[in-house]
């Protein structure tokens, strides 16, 4: 199998890192989405990346159903719990630390196209503020969501490093200090 992402795509790091922890080997084909290449298209006909392409040419496309594909692929994997309460909330981790990723690209393609003020500009501000805050309170739920987690501030310091995330997230602050040292984030770092 291989996975179709950019070198800077958050998603795919956050998968990424999840194959790197569970011993997963995950080839990456280097794929730039907004040129619409026919191997992205043909997997995701949304041009979105992260896409999986599976050894018989299947597709399976969005990074919670990757990650969920590479987690159900070990059985026994000790990242997040199979079922139950745990599960859920480790997923909802991943919602929210996926949700201020949307919203931080949702700012990119609008400051791409010179709109860097206005209510709509200010709303994803909000949510991600919002969405940190509850995050630092979720720090320790789970391995998987707190890979979830890094990738989100860490994608914020990288295209957004006058956004500050840290002051008021301690928790934040100690997981991410210390997921970012690991391993499996230090091979997954965005390209200067
Ligand atoms: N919900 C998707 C979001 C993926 C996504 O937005 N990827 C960006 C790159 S980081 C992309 O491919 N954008 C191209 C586009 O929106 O046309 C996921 O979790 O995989």
């Amino acid at each position: 199998m291989k996975l179709l992402a950019s070198a800077t795509s958050p998603y795919a790091r956050k998968l990424r890192v999840i194959a790197h922890e569970l011993g997963i080997a995950l080839p990456v084909e280097d794929t730039a989405p907004m040129t619409d290449p026919a191997s992205l298209l043909s997997a995701n006909p949304l041009g979105k990346v992260p896409a999986l392409v599976l050894d018989d040419g299947s597709a399976i496309i969005d990074s919670p159903v990757i990650a969920a594909f590479l987690l159900a692929s070990v059985p026994g994997q000790g990242l997040l719990p199979q079922s139950g309460h745990g599960h859920w909330q480790g997923r909802t981790t991943e919602a929210l630390a996926d949700g201020v990723l949307d919203a931080s690209i949702i700012l990119r393609f609008n400051m791409a196209q010179g709109i860097t003020a206005g209510p709509w500009v200010d709303r994803q501000y909000r949510a991600i503020e919002r969405a940190l805050c509850v995050m630092n309170g979720r720090v320790g739920g789970s391995g998987f969501g707190d890979i979830c987690i890094t990738v989100a501030c860490d994608y914020l310091s990288f295209r957004f490093p006058d956004l500050d995330w840290r002051t008021h997230n301690p928790a934040l602050v100690g997981l991410t200090d210390r997921l970012l040292a690991t391993p499996a984030f230090v091979a997954t770092r965005p390209p200067a």
